[in-house]
């Protein structure tokens, strides 16, 4: 029932001008997605850098806030390092993260007909503050009627850890920064177009260490900077070790309004980091009450750019557009084509479209 567009993969590294002299393009993925008045489609796209180098036994690795490269020599540090996972070199001895292998910045992407897109030379938002000096990740983007302004939502990376940074902008050319809304570790925040009982909300995925699990929450807030309230609206599967929910769960790109409640479109991982996308409704006046969700996932990493690239066997959304006016509640908006922007194993964009009634078909009471 996904229809995936047959010019996938929409977008890949190779279309990308790197952001300076001497980097590489390694990844374009996970973008966020709005609509403009104008009917055009904007991406703000992941894209994923590091140097160049002709010795495989080499990693040469940027960091925002310095000019050379960090050297990594696998062979000489593989005894106390291990860089089996693509993304991330770990510590053997604390399992921990020692750095990422990459960085990331956000670019945009624009289109007039959703599936050829030209691609801006310079990035959008680059790491600045020290809590992104690894780089900053995965953005969802809303626009909030209120304040006439687009609020962009993305993770921002360093030793530190993972935290959620704001900034909003009304041209995508310029914006303002607003610092982290959420920390450390917390991503996958993504806020509703609209105040529900005069308060914003959001989900996010906070990390517990002791116990718990990587779990969707909600949190609402009177102005997008202070947030409060948080509840527990979905948890991973771990009642089975072989779920595709059993690792992580986490959220997508802001909800959009259906006649049935907030669709939201969310991604889960199994042990092996296996990336689907689910889908869940949400009550219209209780965003952290879900009503609906998928019990098997509604994409799956089957196609060969979903199996096949830097992070295998991935399908990820910040993106996600309805396209046709919102229709009231209680109305039937089944033949409304939703797309999903969405990144395919961590280095490339691709596309699907479903009518919602095919989603809606899929969703049991949970
Ligand atoms: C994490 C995030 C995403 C990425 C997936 C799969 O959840 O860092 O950016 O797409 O892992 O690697």
């Amino acid at each position: 029932m996904a229809i995936r567009c047959a010019r996938n993969p929409l977008i890949t590294t190779n279309m990308v001008r790197p952001s300076k002299q001497g980097l590489k393009v390694i990844g374009v993925f996970n973008p966020g997605a709005v609509q403009l008045p104008s009917g055009e489609t904007l991406l703000l796209m992941r894209v994923a850098e590091n140097y160049p180098t002709t010795d495989e036994d080499l990693l040469l690795i940027p960091v925002a806030n310095r000019e050379d490269p960090l050297e990594y020599r696998i062979s000489e540090q593989s005894d106390t390092l291990n860089f089996s996972d693509s993304r991330a070199v770990t510590s053997r001895a604390t399992g921990k993260v020692v750095q990422l292998t990459s960085l990331s910045h956000i670019r945009v992407a624009r289109s007039m007909d959703g599936e050829n897109f030209t691609i801006d030379d310079e990035p959008l938002i680059v790491p600045t503050i020290d809590e992104e000096v690894w780089g900053i990740e995965d953005p969802r983007v809303v626009y909030i009627p209120e304040m006439k302004k687009y609020v962009i939502t993305y993770t921002a990376v360093s030793s530190w850890g993972v935290a959620t940074a704001m900034a909003t902008t009304t041209d995508f050319k310029t914006v303002e920064r607003h610092g982290l809304i959420f920390p450390v570790e917390n991503k996958d925040v993504s806020i509703l177009p609209e105040r529900v009982g005069g308060y914003f909300f959001a989900y996010h995925r906070p990390v517990p260490k002791s116990f718990g699990n990587p779990d969707i929450w909600s949190a609402r807030s009177p102005d997008l900077i202070h947030w409060g309230q948080h509840r527990h609206v979905m948890g991973v599967d771990a009642s089975d070790k072989d779920a595709w929910t059993s690792n992580r769960v986490g959220g997508g790109a802001p909800s959009v309004r259906t006649a049935r409640g907030w669709l939201h479109i969310y991604h889960a991982a199994d042990k092996g980091y296996r990336y689907c996308l689910g889908a869940f409704l949400a009550a219209h006046d209780e965003p952290w009450k879900i009503t609906a969700c998928s019990t098997r996932p509604i994409l799956e990493p089957d196609e060969v750019y979903e199996r096949e690239g830097f992070f295998p066997n991935v399908v990820f959304t910040c993106g996600v557009l309805l396209d046709g006016e919102p229709q009231a509640a209680g109305t039937d908006d089944s033949d409304a084509i939703l797309r999903i922007y969405y990144g395919a194993a961590d280095d490339k964009i691709a596309l699907c479209r479903f009518r919602l009634g095919d989603i809606y078909a899929t969703l049991r009471n949970c």
